[in-house]
């Protein structure tokens, strides 16, 4: 593969974006090497500016569940476009997305739409706290909530402690409001509760964790922060930015059949364009403005274009449910391929997968949280990674994320990934 322009575009890009990116993850640092470029994408294919084409297991980190560039979605977009991006007033199209996520996702009576997931789950813990009345909240270490600044705490000594900001910027005042536990531990979590007692206003958990790469929750796990809200008056906040409309069109509250208080969405709900969302029962989001005293609010919130690609998507999903399905089977087949191809080389390697969600690790202990997930041997991923890129296959830069699948996926390219896999294997 040549990536002589997209180097270029890179140098250029570092001139005038901060590492050349809008986004770090894009940046390869924890894979090395150049960015690629991209020019254009259809169906389930990326193509790059050096005439490469990738077969894309990120989908936009998740957005393009249906892949890029469809032409339902396309054209609903260009019509409306014709008739203005956005107008800062009320339409009946966020009437008809909102009605039919609140149609689709359990629990829930309303939903207020935002431009990012980051947005969205700022703005739920937001609403949770004024609710409660409380300050604190609980994270996992590993989880990622977007990059508000109550969200960039990562654990300090101990698997409790009061965070201590992993980004400068974060100040300590904002910090200590923020306590962590560790994911598919329970025992940590009534730990906490156990010396906060009535001030934690919220649990925010990634009901299946993609940011450690693809965790699912272990059998009782998520049971048990349900009861310990229940039992502290605690909300339960379920970020399924990633997992809303992938593992179901209920999302993981479907799937899994447990209730949150409230849920944020993001990704797949924009359908490629800026969308998040958060939503909950009535009693709490008529504590939200402009009906209640928690303010929130955005000058691009629910605009008409990035409402018709969210609600041209959904309608796509909703009236074809069998996509879930065929979208599991197609991830299941990866994995066995992989796990074929690994076993014949006999390396140690842990594949974790939930739904369409999907990561491999180079480790011998099973990834069950950030602190296994950090064992992986990331020297191997790196080689990995950039051995499936020059052979045409385009996988998260990062070996804490998950792929994504999208339904634009064939089976051909399927086979042809594991093949491009087997024979990385062969040359190392
Ligand atoms: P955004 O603000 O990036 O739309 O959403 C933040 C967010 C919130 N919650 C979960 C569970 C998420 O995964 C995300 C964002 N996901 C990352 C990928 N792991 C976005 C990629 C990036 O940061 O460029």
């Amino acid at each position: 593969m040549r990536y002589t322009r997209s180097s270029a575009l890179f140098e250029a890009a570092k001139k005038v974006i901060p590492g050349g990116v809008n986004s770090p993850v894009r940046a390869f640092k924890s894979v090395g090497g150049t960015p690629v470029f991209i020019e254009k994408a259809k169906g389930a294919y990326l193509y790059d500016e050096d005439g490469n084409r990738l077969i894309d297991y990120i989908s936009s980190w998740g957005p393009m569940i249906i892949g890029h560039a469809k032409d339902e979605v396309i054209d609903a977009i260009s019509i409306q476009a014709k008739k203005g991006t956005s107008y800062g007033i009320p339409t009946a199209l966020e009437t008809e997305i909102a009605t039919l996520v609140v149609d689709c996702v359990p629990n829930i009576d309303k939903v207020r739409f935002v431009n990012s997931g980051t947005e969205a789950c700022m703005s739920a813990v937001r609403l949770a706290r004024g609710i409660t009345k409380r300050e604190k909240i609980i994270k996992f270490a590993g989880c990622y909530h977007g990059h508000s600044d109550a969200f960039l705490i990562q654990a300090g000594s101990g698997a409790i402690t009061f965070g201590s900001p992993n980004s400068p910027g974060v100040t300590q005042g904002t910090a200590k409001d923020t306590l962590l536990a560790n994911y598919n531990d329970l025992e940590s979590v009534e730990e906490i509760f156990k010396q906060h007692d009535q001030h934690i206003a919220a649990i925010i958990v990634e009901p299946v964790a993609g940011n450690m790469g693809c965790i699912a929750p272990q059998p009782g796990f998520l049971e048990g922060l349900r009861t310990l809200c229940d039992s502290y008056g605690s909300i339960l906040i379920f970020d399924e930015v990633m997992t809303g409309f992938r593992l179901a069109m209920g999302g993981a509250q479907e799937r899994l059949g447990i209730k949150a208080d409230i849920v944020t969405f993001g990704k797949v709900i924009g359908g490629g364009l800026p969308v998040g969302a958060f939503a909950a029962r009535n009693e709490i989001m008529q504590q939200l403005a402009p009906d209640g005293p928690v303010y929130q609010a955005g000058t691009l919130s629910g605009n008409p274009l990035a409402m018709r690609a969210g609600l041209t998507t959904l309608t796509i999903l909703k009236n074809d449910l069998s996509l879930f399905s065929r979208l599991d089977k197609k991830t299941e087949t990866l994995h066995n391929g992989m796990e074929r191809v690994l076993q014949q080389k006999g390396i140690p390697y842990q594949i974790n997968r939930f739904g369409s969600m999907i990561s491999l690790h180079f480790t011998d202990h099973p990834v069950t949280d950030f602190k296994s997930a950090a064992l992986g041997n990331n020297s191997e991923f790196k080689n990995y990674f950039h051995g499936m890129l020059d052979r045409g296959v385009y996988l998260p830069p990062s070996a804490f994320e998950s792929y994504f699948l999208n339904d634009a996926l064939s089976e051909e390219d399927i086979a042809f990934t594991i093949h491009a896999f087997e024979d990385y294997m062969k040359s190392i």
